[in-house]
């Protein structure tokens, strides 16, 4: 009876955890985008590593756990960037698509190996590829340029009202400089970068994370926890796994 008990609240709070994970449509997944200003010969996207749903994770070597070896990450270097100084990609959806809700970037900040978070990220949206791209958010970011400070962060873009369109185009502006342990001001050269996603629908809480109906999109617009490990179904397996958990401590009170 009490296994009984146990099964059915695992599969009810699954159940549950399944319809919130439903909410959110990642609709980037494995569409195509141009990088108007191309990715380093070193760190080169292949087969557009940018919306495949992968995200990078340490590679542990003889010198230490690095993030920037795992070949998931697509290398930009400042000499490339733009005349305003900004790396550009326009991603085509393929079709035009509604109730377009969040815009994100996946980044690194590895700043001892002279990697460095960008400072900023907007996103534009347009339903032809020449056509006039609409501002639909933007968003700073703000990571340390401690050489400790290892980060693979995600900055999200939630515009006020849904977006319907086809392409949406992200600005990335790098930081320009950093200050060495010696003192010296010295130029950022690279912005890594490993996914870049458009949500469609209702963005679902993360494990953790609290409903606040009433904030503002600026103040939901870094997520609470920093995608590590792979891709998005690892949250929903969190999630399973929670639930699992629930269910067999409720058993456990009930033997108690
Ligand atoms: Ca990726």
């Amino acid at each position: 009876m009490k296994r009984a008990i146990a099964l059915f609240c695992f599969l009810a709070l699954s159940l549950s955890a399944i319809t919130v994970y439903a909410l959110q449509n990642v609709v980037s997944l494995r569409k195509t985008y141009e990088l108007l200003t191309p990715a380093s010969a070193g760190y080169p996207d292949e087969d557009y590593q940018l919306t495949n749903g992968r995200y990078g994770t340490p590679v542990v070597t003889d010198t230490g756990s690095n993030f920037y070896r795992n070949p998931e990450y697509v290398g930009f270097r400042r000499d490339d960037a733009n005349a305003d100084g900004n790396f550009v990609i326009l991603l085509d959806l393929g079709e035009s698509l509604n109730d377009l809700t969040a815009f994100e970037l996946s980044y690194l900040n590895e700043p001892s190996v002279g990697i460095f978070a960008p400072v900023h990220v907007a996103f534009y949206g347009s339903d032809a590829r020449d056509g006039d791209f609409a501002f639909l958010g933007e968003r700073s970011i703000d990571e340390s340029t401690d050489p400790v400070s290892t980060v693979a962060g995600v900055a999200i873009v939630e515009p006020e009202s849904a977006f319907t369109g086809r392409y949406l185009m992200a600005v990335v502006t790098p930081r320009a400089t950093y200050v060495s342990d010696d003192g010296a001001e010295l130029p950022v050269v690279w912005t890594f970068l490993d996914e870049l996603t458009v949500l469609q629908g209702t963005r679902p809480l993360l494990p953790g994370e609290e409903p606040s109906p009433n904030a503002s999109a600026a103040e939901n617009a870094i997520a609470p926890v920093s995608p590590v490990v792979g891709d998005r179904g690892l949250v929903l397996l969190a999630v399973l796994g929670a639930s699992a958990f629930a269910a067999v401590a409720l058993v456990g009170r009930r033997r108690s």
